[in-house]
């Protein structure tokens, strides 16, 4: 009986700390994944977290007083034993009280929105005509396409921006498109978040101020891998990034070695799904492949770039992505083998 009593006593305290247990590991893994809107990295996300501290800081105070009022009634105004049993005197209706819990909540509302409205008209203007560098972003089911227009580039999954200093500003203009359903641009050290609506672009502008690997995630349910359509944002030096650009604008290499992995791509339907640039390899339905090496995951961030997991996904992508817009292929271990051989030459 004693054991059983302390044994729920366990289960109690295991549930009142369950859940703090939980903010606490949350909280630890988003700023371990890069996610966190407390830690920004740029303006965007900085005007926001601003804002986030303000309405804070207000409900500390509303909280503070509220609280602390009730306390002191409670302490001040308890029942002592010689009223017992008589009635304290009561109040009915009080104008000047009234008027205040009226209009100090209005005049809250009234600085909340102004201060709200500028914060968000401003992270729609930011600054376009300071030679904002755009980005093409369209959500894929499940999965990132990114076309930089000026500088003839496609890739996916990994967007890569300069950083941003105070003397070389490098903003960047993401222009937001989806090729089927809604889904929604967030990687909250850089930003917030905004829709991409099949049919309906939306803008968003953004700087990064310190280089790093930006992660995110697809902030509006798209489907059953909607938990799995990560982002990630590189932000590196603007000469790493110019690198970077003309590596990405080469055509694939051709290299004579892997012709037997190239042979299977295009008679194994790959290349009606995937573009490779500099082959006949045009597909639109999944990601840009030119230059898949250069990237270091695969499936929206979602499994690390290399041979054996390429091999996995090739032998069956609905196991590692369930339901995956990628058919599983049937293809043999031998053709799986040469296919990774070929894929990997993709730099
Ligand atoms: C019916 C269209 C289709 C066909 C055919 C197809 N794929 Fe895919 N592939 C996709 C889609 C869609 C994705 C993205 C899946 C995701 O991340 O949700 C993908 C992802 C990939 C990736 C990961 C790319 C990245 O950067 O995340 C590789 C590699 C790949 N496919 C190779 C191949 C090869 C090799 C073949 C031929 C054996 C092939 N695919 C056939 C549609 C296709
Ligand atoms: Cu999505």
């Amino acid at each position: 009986m004693v054991q059983r009593h302390r044994h729920h006593q366990c289960h109690r305290l295991a549930a009142l700390l369950s859940p703090i247990a939980f903010v606490l590991v949350a909280a630890q893994s988003v700023f371990a994944a890069n996610l966190s809107t407390l830690d920004p990295a740029g303006p965007a996300s900085e005007s926001i977290l601003n804002l986030l501290m303000l309405v804070t800081a207000i409900s500390a105070v509303i909280f503070v007083a509220v609280i602390g009022t009730l306390i002191y009634c409670i302490v001040r105004f308890r029942e002592t034993s010689a009223q017992a049993n008589s009635e304290p005197p009561q109040l009915y209706g009080s104008a000047p009280i009234e008027t205040a819990w009226t209009v100090g909540p209005i005049l809250i509302v009234f600085v909340l929105a102004l201060v709200i409205v500028r914060t968000v008209v401003e992270a729609r203007q930011a600054d376009p005509q300071t030679g904002a560098m755009t980005v093409r972003v369209i959500g894929h089911q499940w999965w990132w396409e990114y076309v930089y227009p000026d500088q003839s580039v496609v890739t996916a999954n990994e967007m890569h921006v300069p950083v941003s200093s105070p003397n070389a500003r490098r903003p960047i203009h993401l222009r937001l498109e989806s090729a089927d359903v809604i889904h929604s641009f967030w990687a909250p050290r850089l930003a917030g978040k905004t829709d991409m609506i099949p049919g309906h672009p939306n803008d968003m502008w953004f700087e990064a101020t310190q280089p790093g690997v930006f992660h995110g995630q697809c902030a509006e349910y798209c489907g059953s891998q909607h938990a799995n359509m990560l982002i990630r944002v590189v932000a590196e030096s603007p000469a790493e990034f110019e690198q970077w650009l003309a590596a990405q604008r080469n055509p694939a290499v051709d290299t004579p070695a892997v012709a037997a992995g190239r042979e299977v791509f295009f008679t194994r339907t790959c290349s009606n799904c995937h573009a490779i640039r500099g082959t006949s390899a045009t597909g639109t339905v999944g990601p840009d492949l030119t230059h898949l090496m250069s990237r270091q995951t695969i499936a929206a961030a979602e499994i690390p770039n290399d041979r054996k997991n390429l091999a996995a996904w090739l032998a069956d992508p609905g196991a590692m992505k369930p339901s995956c817009r990628m058919p599983d292929l049937k293809l043999s271990p031998a053709q799986i083998d040469s296919l990774v051989s070929y894929l990997e030459t993709l730099r």
